[in-house]
């Protein structure tokens, strides 16, 4: 059965619940449009993800990976466009590390785009009354590691994955007393799903050109 990798995130420093693990964890094994979701958490740490994503991808090898993450103060759902070769963080990760700077894989591309119909998916979200944008940066914290490894371990082992990044607002609970924006996370879910299914729609599309 073709299969679909979501990964959300644990939490890290202030933000001690993080809506993109539940999601993840939510949709692991349900089916949709005959694919079969599988849930991980990630967690917030640049090493573990350098080291345990790639294995996670080679072993499921699936037709579409979605990596999800919170955005602290963003107030739509941003799906990410490039992921760049680039590690910073003043706060630093779970494990307490701090790069300034850093390649995430020294020597490889500067950056990748992301392979998932993203303007597709930012337009669609935009029709079911989900606030939602297409994103030029993903930053240089966990999220934009975790979409260069995606991208860079699938050109690498040649699979046949197309990957990509979105980020979800705070939900409601979150941004209470941080004058924050957020979102319900019934809407956020859905948001995940309708990228789901218009990956889903875009490589049956893209199958059915090539046996044309
Ligand atoms: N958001 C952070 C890391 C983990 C998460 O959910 C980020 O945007 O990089």
């Amino acid at each position: 059965m073709s299969k679909v990798l979501l990964t959300g995130f644990g939490p890290w420093g202030s933000e001690k619940y993080n809506p993109s693990a539940e999601i993840a964890l939510g949709f692991n094994n349900v089916v949709i449009g005959g694919y079969r979701v599988v849930g991980v958490v990630l967690p917030v740490s640049y090493r573990r993800v350098i080291s345990d994503l790639p294995e996670i991808l080679v072993k499921i090898k699936p037709d579409i990976a979605l990596h999800i993450g919170l955005a602290p103060k963003s107030c739509e759902v941003r799906v990410e466009r490039v992921a760049i070769n680039l590690m910073y963080s003043e706060k630093g990760d779970v494990d307490g590390f701090k790069p300034v700077d850093e390649p995430i894989v020294p020597g490889g591309p500067v950056a990748y785009f992301a392979t998932l119909p993203t303007r597709r998916i930012v337009e669609r979200l935009k029709e079911e009354g989900i606030p939602a944008v297409l994103s030029y940066s993903a930053g240089t914290f966990l999220c934009n590691c975790a979409m260069y490894v995606s991208l860079h371990t699938i050109a690498a082992q040649r699979l046949e994955t197309i990957s990509g990044f979105i980020h979800i607002p705070y939900i409601p609970q979150q941004a209470v007393g941080k004058s924050a924006p957020s979102m319900c996370l019934h809407l956020s879910r859905k948001a995940v799903e309708i990228a789901i299914k218009e990956s889903i729609d875009y490589l049956k599309q893209r199958e059915s050109s090539k046996n044309r």
